[in-house]
């Protein structure tokens, strides 16, 4: 396959960076492709270093929040295919092959679900289960997606897809951006497909998932659901 594959990594503080790296060069070099990484990097901690110790593009993060960073990352993304993925080894990138099959079928996003057959969620307590439960129903309902996991991280986008978005005129920042994106992607009229993942909690670091975040994923729900509405009515 002669196509430039590339990697974006939204990184806050991450220490199990250094072995995602490991990982994802071993599935690259196995697929023998043209592949770069670049790191969206909000860290105070060593994340930085390591990533120039390893030779990893970094972008410092500008911007605010998660949205922030992966529009950030999309912007200045060079591949004709793009992926998304966690730094917290969540997003295994044994993976990867599986959502590039999914491309080559003719979608134009490929998300990784944890709600499909085969799809999993390892070592989430009951708390996390129901925050990523309700955002689905709530999400799905309001944006009218009929993907079964429209908050996962892990994507592969296409670049026609990237270019034809205009995240000036996103509204959300934080992990809202994650329906947003796919919406527009929708009503621009791509195709959007999942590949089941199973997704493991991280072993270090923290959840940067926070109220706000939740809240504004609410309130990006209500929002999509009535632009459907008035839509609907026009
Ligand atoms: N650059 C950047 N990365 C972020 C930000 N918030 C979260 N991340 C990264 O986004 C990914 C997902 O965040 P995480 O805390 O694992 O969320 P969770 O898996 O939903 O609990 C991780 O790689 C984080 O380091 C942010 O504000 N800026
Ligand atoms: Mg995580």
């Amino acid at each position: 396959m002669n196509l430039l594959i590339s990697i974006i990594i939204p990184t806050k503080n991450e220490p199990a960076i250094e072995t995602l790296i490991s990982k994802i060069t071993e599935v690259m070099k196995r697929l023998n492709v043209n592949y770069d990484i670049l790191a969206v990097d909000k860290s105070d901690d060593d994340t930085q270093d390591k990533l120039r110790s390893l030779g990893i593009g970094i972008l410092v993060q500008k911007s605010k929040g998660l949205g922030g960073a992966i529009v950030e990352g999309l912007n200045a993304s060079k591949g004709d295919l793009v992926f998304v993925m966690d730094a917290d080894l969540s997003h295994d990138p044994k993976f990867i092959p599986l959502f590039i099959e999914k491309y080559k079928e003719g979608f134009d996003v490929v998300v990784g679900s944890r709600r499909i057959e085969g799809g999993e969620v390892i070592g989430w307590g009951i708390y996390r289960k129901m925050v990523s439960g309700i955002a689905n129903f709530i999400g799905r309902l309001g944006s009218g997606l009929k993907i079964s996991d429209i908050t996962s991280g892990y994507r592969l986008y296409r670049k026609t897809v990237i270019k034809s978005l205009d995240f000036q005129d996103f509204k959300t920042s934080g992990y809202a951006f994650q329906i947003e994106v796919l919406s527009k992607a929708l009503n621009n009229g791509f195709r959007i497909g999942e590949v089941p993942i199973v997704f493991n909690d991280r072993a270090e670091g923290k959840s940067k998932l926070s109220k706000k975040d939740i809240f504004e994923f609410l309130l990006t729900s209500v929002r999509l659901g009535f632009r459907r509405f008035l839509r609907s009515l026009s």
